[in-house]
């Protein structure tokens, strides 16, 4: 058994609390070892797993690992938030209830961390100092070392963090035991999976897995599932999974910040990592503060301020390249510690590679080991076509290596947010930008978010995957509450930011070219709903926002044909009524819906069918 007392005295923690809950789960896992991490571990552990085979070197200061072949993403059926109060069940939380999981979960984890070290990783999700501070510190166990790796990536870890805490309880507790991830029954009938977030008592219990999406328990539970229970349970703040970044206006001095939310494989994090086109940049200069998660809240001057939780970035690999976004190549450059996971990878170079990267994959190849870890000259030719990489390999790197990060970043205050966009992948119908000056109709919009399904078999054609406020598999409490709390919480700021609804995806029905080039050039519709909140332009009143007009569009040195343009700037009557249809089913689920909700729904599509076709 491990000896727990000499190991947290060792490493100097002394909260109570963290070592009554430290020794609990050492005694109940079974670990033979416990032992409490720092930042300052970092270079020793990484030594440690490319000594044990975990990791394997990706040229000077970057790293490869890969994760079992059947544990290679988030898993959304498995994820489970519990309270004690069947109120908080929701239409997309999987609530059960905590009498239930709590002894569940126990029972899978118990000696399942048998001749294992346990690690400790205390850490904060915020900057230190921060007004949601109180709610950012926990502790994570886990017995795997390539998961402490990347929370060291991805969070600030320290055990002063949590020696310091003014209330000692005041901490979640966030258990992760691997299992045997060969027997777990990972997609089948008998998945012994479970990823609880028992909300109500702070505990987060996930077992049966080690790919990032479910193991780091401080982005993906923390900072999103407990956040947004947390913020509705204090009423202070809203947890949400939306990107931040800041515009700097060289011309006036003045720094706006954008937040928002976009269902995956909406370029989030090419947006968060946007520079300014060539043609603005003597003017604009864009810095990047968050790609996956915004804390909000009302500070003391009544403004709505928002920080990233995080320290770094877990990011998609697959289709960043030089032109969708340079700026997530340099932050993974060689000696910025990056972790890749999933990618293809040829031990021979310590080259990394996965689809996107370049065109074609390389020519040669010799040494390239696909995400399984076979040899790609190995194929047989029905094997031709598959990917070198997991679709959803990642890069983990942290906020200092991003090259325009923003200089404030880290600063306790926070920064006040302007604006706040949703935007989904759709072929047609969404404009280019549209804005939305009233809360409950920007709240409304954020509920009835989507992207287009995957696969057109998945739906309806035309209708959505909803996917509210980009929150669907992160809903903590039931969306009636959710909005409610939102309306409150954005409502109370003493300055409304201004909502939009962006869409960098519609396409030409004919030939299916994408109607605007997107990437740097998404600047533009941002920097024109920073005008309209300033007053500087009017725009086109629709039924369904403020829309910009022709010329009101900064173009500077971009070739959009006049008949794209026109597309993108106007409302198809017919198919946005087909969608208010859509959104009355979708909303209807949610039980307690605010009115103001329902009376947006209603005003939109009255507006609508009085507009001219
Ligand atoms: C996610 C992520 O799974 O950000 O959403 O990794
Ligand atoms: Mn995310």
């Amino acid at each position: 058994m491990a000896d727990v007392e000499a190991a947290l005295d060792a490493a100097g923690l002394s909260n109570p609390k963290v070592r009554e809950y430290v020794a609990y789960y050492a005694e109940l896992t079974g670990a033979e070892r416990v032992e409490v991490v720092t930042a300052a571990d970092d270079a020793r552990l990484i030594q440690e797993a490319l000594d044990a085979g975990e990791l394997e070197p990706a040229g000077e200061g970057r790293y490869y690992s890969r994760s079992y072949h059947k544990d290679t993403a988030r898993s959304e059926e498995r994820t489970i938030v519990s309270t004690s109060n069947e109120a908080d069940k929701g239409v997309y939380n999987n609530w059960r209830p905590s009498s239930e999981m709590k002894p569940l979960l126990h029972d899978r984890m118990r000696g399942a961390s048998a001749g294992k070290t346990m690690y400790v990783v205390p850490y904060l999700m915020s900057p230190p100092g921060n007004d949601l501070a109180p709610w950012a510190a926990g502790v994570e166990l886990t017995d795997t070392r390539t998961v402490v790796l990347h929370m060291i990536r991805m969070a600030r870890v320290g055990v002063d963090y949590l020696n310091d805490l003014e209330d000692p309880d005041l901490f979640v507790r966030a258990v992760h035991v691997t299992g045997d991830l060969e027997n777990l029954g990972q997609g089948t009938p008998d998945d012994q999976r479970y990823f609880v977030t028992v909300a109500d008592e702070r505990t987060i219990l996930h077992f049966g897995s080690s790919y990032g999406g479910n193991a780091l328990l401080g982005k993906i539970a923390h900072g999103l599932r407990q956040a947004a229970y947390d913020g509705w349970a204090s009423k202070k703040f809203l947890g949400e999974q939306y990107m931040l970044i800041g515009i700097h206006d060289k011309e006036t001095g003045k720094d706006y910040h954008i937040c928002g939310g976009f269902p995956s494989a909406s370029g989030k994090t090419n947006l968060a990592m946007m520079l300014a086109p060539d043609t603005l940049g003597d003017r604009y200069h864009v810095s990047f503060y968050g790609d996956d998660i915004a804390w909000l809240w009302v500070g003391q001057d009544g403004r709505l301020y928002g920080m990233n939780p995080e320290y770094g970035v877990f990011g998609v690999a697959k289709d960043t390249n030089e032109n969708t976004n340079p700026t997530a190549l340099r932050s993974v450059a060689p000696g910025t510690g990056t972790i890749f996971t999933n990618v293809a990878y040829n031990p021979a170079t310590q080259e990394v590679w996965w689809e996107g990267r370049t065109p074609e994959p390389p020519a040669d190849t010799t040494g390239w080991l696909d995400w399984k870890g076979d040899p790609i000259a190995d194929r047989s030719p029905e094997q031709a076509g598959e990917p070198w990489a997991h679709p959803n390999s990642r890069f983990t790197t942290t906020l200092d290596n991003v090259p325009n990060i923003a200089q404030d970043y880290d600063e306790p205050a926070g920064v006040p947010i302007d604006a706040i966009i949703f935007g989904g992948r759709t072929r047609d119908r969404e404009p280019l930008i549209r804005a939305i000056t009233d809360l409950a109709e920007g709240v409304y919009d954020g509920l009835t978010l989507g992207a287009e399904a995957t696969f057109a078999a998945e739906g309806v054609d035309g209708q959505l995957r909803y996917d509210p406020m980009s929150n669907r598999p992160f809903m903590a409490y039931s969306e009636g509450d959710y909005a409610r709390h939102y309306l409150d919480v954005v409502g109370a700021a003493s300055e409304q930011p201004i909502f939009a609804h962006v869409n960098w995806f519609q396409r030409d029905p004919e030939d299916g070219h994408f109607l605007w080039p997107g990437y740097r050039d998404n600047l533009r519709p941002l920097l024109w709903l920073l005008q309209l909140k300033n007053g500087e332009v009017e725009g086109r009143r629709t039924a369904v926002g403020i829309l910009p007009k022709e010329e009101e569009l900064n173009l500077e040195g971009m070739d959009v044909p006049a008949e794209d343009l026109e597309r993108i700037l106007t409302i198809d009557k017919a198919r946005w009524q087909q969608e208010m249809g859509f959104r009355e089913e979708h909303l209807k689920q949610f039980a307690n819906l605010p009115d103001e909700i329902w009376e947006a729904h209603r005003r939109v599509a009255a507006d609508l069918d009085a507009e001219e076709a």
